[in-house]
């Protein structure tokens, strides 16, 4: 059991305490810590949880550092001279809100990077592709030998980047991210697309689509994604803007040609690399590298690197992830698929008319699942559906699929396994969260695939 500790703090003429208010303490949290810190600002910090991710690295490093557990106390946030708040609680929270109205600068990790960055940064925003985007470019911009720093809500905090004096900051931000973040001015800056991802967190998807155009706000060139009506909208009032499309290319934009029978990646008419080679696959794979080209070139990346980088990508893991190829079935993870968009782009990405067993399920964040009901008419056999919100994805589907019901992902593989017939592929791709039976994505794809290699 952790024990709560607050002492008497010493106040400023105000009646402000001086100290910042660290809201949550996991990777974000931790990473304001160590920043703060090292400038000798005087930190508080607390968590609902009672042990937080970072608990034993504030207590080793920092135990100077006050913290306080469990419920919030509405007086360390009206007292707090600035809040930095971790993208895992909204805003909405009303110890935040009160401290809004108090007039308290409430920011995030990201708004604090961008008060000290130098150097220019690329920013990625969108509903899915952030991660692969955000990679590619990275290692487009390391194939042209820049000293390039890349993190975000991919994994690495930001303020931790900073440690690198990169040359070039790439920065996956979420939506979660974007909503206090307000002076960055990246040279580039993307939303990839927009579908409905966080409803438990946004009142509708026109909210989240807002919150995602903030970071076209103050950026020297918008990458706009043609093809999404809701990234279309946002692009109407920018002044500099570089399209991509997996239509034929205008003028300056990045898109698709058809020359001598083969799929191009072009820029206007100039062809770039053939589609056919691409290690990854997948139409919305396609469409990633467009944008990674476009916002690699609005930072000066040289093409030739750019295309040499998207020649050598594989993809990541658990980002339809061919996994193996069992008594002729063919099975794919993609575990990153966490809301109804990724696994309708995954479903599309296969060849796999009426061959294809789905693994779906979890978390389903208030979505609406009846946007898969034709992809799965059109290539699915069937459904085997696990965890919390399992009969919540039955229901919207309206039985337009077989469904079976898995009470683990090794059941799951098995009853997959006992169904597939010769030729067929099996994809997890859940279009759910995770966290109501694993630690996250990265577990819930080790699972599936340890399952799969345990197969008779
Ligand atoms: N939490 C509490 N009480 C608190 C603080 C947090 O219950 O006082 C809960 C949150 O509701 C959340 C969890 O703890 O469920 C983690 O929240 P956090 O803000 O502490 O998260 P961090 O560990 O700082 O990780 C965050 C991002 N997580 C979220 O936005 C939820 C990580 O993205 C990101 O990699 C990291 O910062 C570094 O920038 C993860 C994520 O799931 C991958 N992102 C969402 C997504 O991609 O869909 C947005
Ligand atoms: P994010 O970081 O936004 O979650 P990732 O690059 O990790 O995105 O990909 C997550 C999943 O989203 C993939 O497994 C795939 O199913 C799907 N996906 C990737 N790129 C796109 C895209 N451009 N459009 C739609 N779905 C995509």
């Amino acid at each position: 059991m952790v024990k709560n500790s607050v002492t008497l703090m010493v106040t400023n003429t105000n009646n402000r305490q001086v100290y910042t208010l660290v809201v949550g303490l996991g990777l974000t949290g931790m990473s304001v810590v160590r920043f703060l810190r090292a400038r000798g600002e005087r930190v508080v910090v607390v968590d609902t949880r009672e042990v937080p991710p970072g608990y034993d690295e504030l207590k080793m490093n920092y135990p100077d550092v006050e913290l306080k557990t469990g419920a919030f106390d509405e007086q360390l946030f009206s007292k707090a001279k600035q809040i930095i708040i971790s993208p895992g609680i909204p805003l909405s929270n009303p110890e935040i809100q009160s401290a809004v109205i108090n007039k308290i600068d409430v920011i995030g990790d990201v708004e604090l990077f961008a008060r000290e960055v130098t150097a220019p940064v690329i920013a990625i925003t969108g509903s899915n592709g952030k991660s692969t985007v955000t990679t590619l470019v990275g290692e487009m911009a390391r194939k042209a030998g820049i000293n390039v720093a890349v993190g975000g809500n991919i994994g690495v905090p930001v303020l931790d980047l900073l440690k690198q004096n990169a040359d070039l900051y790439v920065l996956e931000l979420s939506s979660f991210q974007l909503e206090t973040l307000y002076s960055l001015k990246p040279v580039a800056a993307t939303v990839l697309n927009i579908s409905p991802d966080h409803m438990d967190r946004y009142q509708d998807i026109s909210a989240y689509a807002k919150v995602k155009q903030h970071v076209y706000e103050k950026t020297g060139c918008a990458v706009v994604n043609r093809d999404d009506e809701y990234v279309k909208a946002m692009s109407e009032c920018l002044d500099k803007v570089t399209g991509f499309s997996l239509s034929e290319s205008a003028e300056n934009d990045f898109g698709l040609r058809i020359i001598e029978g083969d799929v191009w990646l072009c820029k206007g008419q100039q062809k770039l690399i053939a589609e056919k080679n691409l290690k990854i696959a997948g139409r919305h794979n396609t469409a990633n590298a467009l944008a990674a080209l476009a916002l690699g070139e609005a930072a000066n990346i040289p093409m030739i690197a750019m295309l040499e980088a998207l020649r050598e990508f594989s993809g990541l893991a658990h980002r339809t992830q061919w996994v193996a190829e069992h008594n002729d079935v063919i099975w794919i993870n993609d575990s990153k698929g966490t809301n109804v968009g990724a696994t309708l782009a995954a479903i599309e990405g296969l060849n796999v008319e009426n061959r294809l067993l789905l693994i779906a399920g979890g978390l389903a964040k208030d979505a609406d699942f009846s946007s898969l009901k034709n992809a799965l008419k059109e290539k699915a056999r069937c459904l085997i559906l696990l965890g919390r919100d399992a009969k919540l994805i039955e229901k919207d589907l309206n039985g337009v699929v077989a469904v079976h019901y898995a009470t683990s992902m090794e059941d799951a593989v098995n009853i997959a396994n006992d169904l597939a017939e010769s030729g067929d592929t099996v994809l997890l791709s859940p279009a759910c969260a995770s966290f109501d039976m694993f630690d996250g994505y990265e577990q819930r794809g080790e699972v599936f695939i340890q399952a799969v290699e345990m197969l008779p």
